[in-house]
């Protein structure tokens, strides 16, 4: 099988990237220069007209939206255990998926450009204290989730891995991330993993090459 995903720094495209080294999985990955707005060139766009990562392309056919890697990262390689067996607990880390793609990334997107969100002259700081307000309520149902556990579910799965990088996201543009105990302490958690460190250093060595 020939698995591709397509990434680029900092963005969800972190959640595959691990799940993916999580499995296993043989796979390679195509950075993205968005500085360059290389989602924007015909090539990316044929792959994906959406012009987002993350997008996998596995024998040629390409796969967009998240949740969907989950389940097809978590099916194709079962050994790994990344999602739950029991239907009722698959369906719940798929919600928590879905919940992160969609009821967090929007939040993420309007601090980081709150100008997409509104262009009315001036809304800049009244969407980006939305977008925390947002955050606040979605952070601390997390950490209720998190209360007296090491992982959303059982053991690490790729619910954890999207929960990882939504908190990683917030942290990054200046929300303070800390202020949830638990999610504090899972955060620590999952930033040790191997799988997690592994995309650390390919983000860092991509950031430096798109530097030179
Ligand atoms: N619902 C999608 C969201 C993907 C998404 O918004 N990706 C952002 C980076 S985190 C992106 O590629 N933005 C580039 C663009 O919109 O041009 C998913 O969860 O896979």
């Amino acid at each position: 099988m020939d698995i591709v995903l397509y990434y680029a720094p900092h963005t969800c495209a972190l959640v595959p990237f691990v799940a993916l080294n999580e499995a296993g999985a043989a796979f390679r990955v195509e950075a993205l220069n968005f500085r360059k707005k290389q989602q924007m060139s015909e090539d990316y766009l044929r792959l994906n007209p959406r012009h987002k990562v993350p997008l996998l392309v596995v024998d040629g056919k390409p796969l967009t939206e998240n949740p969907a890697m989950h389940v097809w990262i978590a099916r194709t390689f079962p050994q790994a255990g990344l999602m739950p067996e029991d239907p009722w607990m698959f369906a719940q880390a798929v919600s928590v998926a879905s919940w992160c793609a969609s009821g967090i990334h929007h939040y993420l997107s309007a601090i980081n450009s709150p100008l997409k969100s509104c262009d009315a002259p001036g809304s800049e700081d009244s969407v980006k204290r939305l977008a925390h307000a947002g955050l606040d309520e979605n952070f601390a149902i997390a950490d209720r989730m998190l209360a007296g556990r090491e992982f959303l579910f059982d053991r690490f799965s790729t619910a954890d891995a999207h929960l990882f990088w939504c908190l990683r996201r917030a942290g990054q543009l200046s929300y303070d991330v800390d202020r949830w105990k638990n999610c504090k302490s899972f955060f620590g958690r999952i930033s040790e993993r191997p799988s997690v460190q592994n995309v650390f250093n390919f983000e860092k060595e991509t950031l430096a090459r798109f530097a030179s």
